[in-house]
């Protein structure tokens, strides 16, 4: 199966829950009226395309309609499809290497993906030659690490850990010492998800943030806010705390191959103001996608054979 056929097939549940939904509405009714965009309306929150989009959306609808740059609801699908090809366009740059060691710390919170993403990332960059280095800041649970390890033997890259319970900011020490020492091209910090409130989120992360300062003044060069595409809307909310507190250069959306709700995309660009880098398609060390804007609108509104 091809790049884009994968895509696609990740984000089918999302497309049935979103395009097929607006063909059926276009389907019922011709005019662009304000019972179509009230349905149309609903179908767009129930995608997680979120309050404030979703209303952006419908308005930049009813202003075309209006101005009779469109003129049936068989205009409405393209016409949304340009508008959120818009929403969602950005740099372009996936990950920032440049500086030796790049280093890239992954937030989010419990079970969204992290260490997943930061197998992937590892092995994929690894493939591309870049020598990769893992530290286990995530000290939570003697598992972690292991799981960690297991990433780290797939893409042959290695992994600095200390014992179950130990600061996750003397790992992170050890860590960056030792990338540069190995002349390491990217260092991925994976972290505990289990900080449940602000305070010991922002603790935990400016210790994290000072030790590697000590070493690498410019670094986390990136900062990588790991977000599950299953929680919708609750993923936005998670978005704002860490978006607050963590500096957050981009987010990596996982598990949109599971979920109805991959219109959080839009939600994330257009609300936070935060752009995806990468998506997660899989739970496979292949599955996930840098995210390119036009091929993922692309997928979004393709036609199932
Ligand atoms: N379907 C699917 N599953 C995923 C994806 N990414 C991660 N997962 C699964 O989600 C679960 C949690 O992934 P982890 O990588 O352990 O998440 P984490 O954020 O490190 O979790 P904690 O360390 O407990 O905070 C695992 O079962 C992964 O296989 C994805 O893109 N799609
Ligand atoms: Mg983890």
């Amino acid at each position: 199966m091809g790049f884009f056929d994968r895509l696609k097939e990740g984000l089918s549940k999302t497309r049935h829950n979103f395009t097929d939904r607006i063909e059926e509405l276009v389907g019922l009714s011709v005019e662009i009226d304000e019972d179509f965009l009230e349905e149309l309306e609903m179908i767009l929150l129930t995608a997680d395309v979120g309050g404030v989009t979703t209303e952006k959306l419908i308005d930049s609808i009813r202003q075309a309609a209006k101005k009779k740059e469109i003129s049936s609801t068989e205009d409405v699908l393209p016409f949304l499809k340009n508008q959120i090809s818009e929403m969602l366009k950005d740099d372009g740059q996936r990950t920032r290497i440049g500086a030796k060691p790049t280093v890239i710390l992954v937030v989010g919170v419990n079970g969204v993906g992290k260490t997943t993403t930061i197998g992937k990332l590892a092995n994929y960059f690894h493939l591309f030659k870049y020598k990769v280095m893992l530290a286990a800041g995530d000290t939570f649970r003697a598992a972690a690490s292991q799981q960690l390890k297991i990433w780290g033997e797939r893409a042959e890259c290695e992994v600095i850990s200390h014992a179950e319970g130990a600061d996750p900011a003397a790992v992170v020490f050890d860590a960056v010492k030792a990338a540069i020492a190995r002349k390491v091209d990217i260092l991925f910090i994976d972290t505990a998800g289990r900080l449940h409130n602000k305070t010991n989120l922002m603790n935990e992360l400016e210790k994290i943030h000072r030790v590697i300062k000590r070493e690498i003044p410019d670094a986390p060069h990136e900062t990588f806010l790991v977000l599950d595409a299953t929680t919708g809307q609750n993923a936005i909310n998670q978005a704002k705390v860490f978006a607050e507190t963590a500096n957050v250069t981009g987010v990596v959306l996982t598990k949109l191959d599971g979920t109805a709700k991959g219109g959080v995309v839009v939600a994330i660009k257009e609300e936070l103001g935060l752009p995806v880098k990468w998506i997660g398609v899989g739970e496979g060390i292949m599955d996930f996608r840098p995210f390119e804007p036009d091929k993922f609108v692309d997928a979004l509104f393709a036609k199932d054979e």
